[in-house]
């Protein structure tokens, strides 16, 4: 129980085979859990039907409906910290992140990082074929961050990390706030408030060739708005005492969330 590979899926049926795939064909003992949240284009009976060729090593939680990304990623912290796993990543289906990046990452927290992130901002890090509006709309985020928390990541909104179980033990989970992008930025902060030590590992992200984005407009305004409360708790109230897990509450049974987001 070292290494697990959580992936988050919304409607990922044309990419979810081959990632699965390639994640074990790194032969690097990755195990691998799959959250679907009921995705209409069935992503989770493909998941089913390769059960019995990586069994024990692939997991699949499902949920009713599209809750968010980062309800999703609590939902597999929780249930990576149950079953006692050691090192615990997030990484997209769409081929955006590198399989074969994985292992950078986890050499990263080997070398005494509590959190490794994919990072695209860092000397040899790089985008490809991304729209510009994208690019223009991930930079300014990471900017805009960074001017408002002073956390000194450079790509605070990264999807490719590697955690340390004794981060996710650390972080009071259920006291992070948001369900989309804005989870990303707060999961570092709660991090680097907490004192752990964060890398960024050079990669290149690549945009999608199969299925759709679910970037929407609601996404963006909760990462505006996300970014002002995290700076404004941090400064007015005790942000640390809020999201340091005093109970070790996190490997409890998983409260699912009420809220479901529109599709697009
Ligand atoms: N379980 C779950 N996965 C999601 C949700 N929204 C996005 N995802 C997955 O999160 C990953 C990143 O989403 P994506 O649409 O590629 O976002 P983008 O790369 O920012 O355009 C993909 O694997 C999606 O299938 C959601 O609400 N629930
Ligand atoms: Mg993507």
């Amino acid at each position: 129980m070292e290494k697990l590979v959580i992936i988050p899926t919304y409607n990922e049926k044309e990419n979810i085979s081959f990632i699965i795939d390639a994640v074990f064909q790194l032969n690097q003992q990755f195990h691998v859990l799959i959250i679907d949240d009921g995705s209409p284009d069935g992503t989770a009976a493909i998941v089913k039907s390769l059960f019995s060729k990586y069994p024990d090593q692939l997991f699949l939680e499902e949920r009713k409906g599209k809750s968010g990304l980062g309800t999703a990623y609590i939902h597999g912290f929780r249930w990576a910290l149950q079953k006692g796993y050691q090192f615990i990543f997030e990484m997209d289906a769409d081929f955006s992140h590198n399989p074969a990046d994985l292992q950078r990452l986890y050499e990263a927290c080997k070398n005494g990082a509590g959190v490794a992130v994919g990072s695209r901002y860092v000397k040899n890090g790089a985008v490809e074929n991304w729209p510009t509006n994208r690019i223009a709309l991930s930079k300014g985020a990471s900017l805009y961050t960074r001017i408002i928390t002073w956390m000194p990541v450079k790509d605070p909104t990264a999807g490719f990390v590697c955690y340390r179980r004794e981060v996710l033990e650390a972080i009071n989970l259920s006291g992070i706030n948001f369900v989309g992008y804005a989870f990303q930025i707060e999961m570092k902060f709660a991090a680097w408030k907490l004192g752990f030590k964060i890398t960024e590992v050079p990669i290149t992200f690549k945009d999608r060739k199969l299925g759709d984005s679910k970037m929407n407009k609601g996404i963006i305004k909760e990462g505006v708005l996300g970014v002002l409360k995290l700076r404004w708790i941090s400064l007015f109230k005790d942000y640390h005492s809020n999201v340091k897990n005093t109970y070790l509450n996190n490997a409890v049974s998983v409260v699912e969330p009420e809220v479901v987001l529109e599709s697009k």
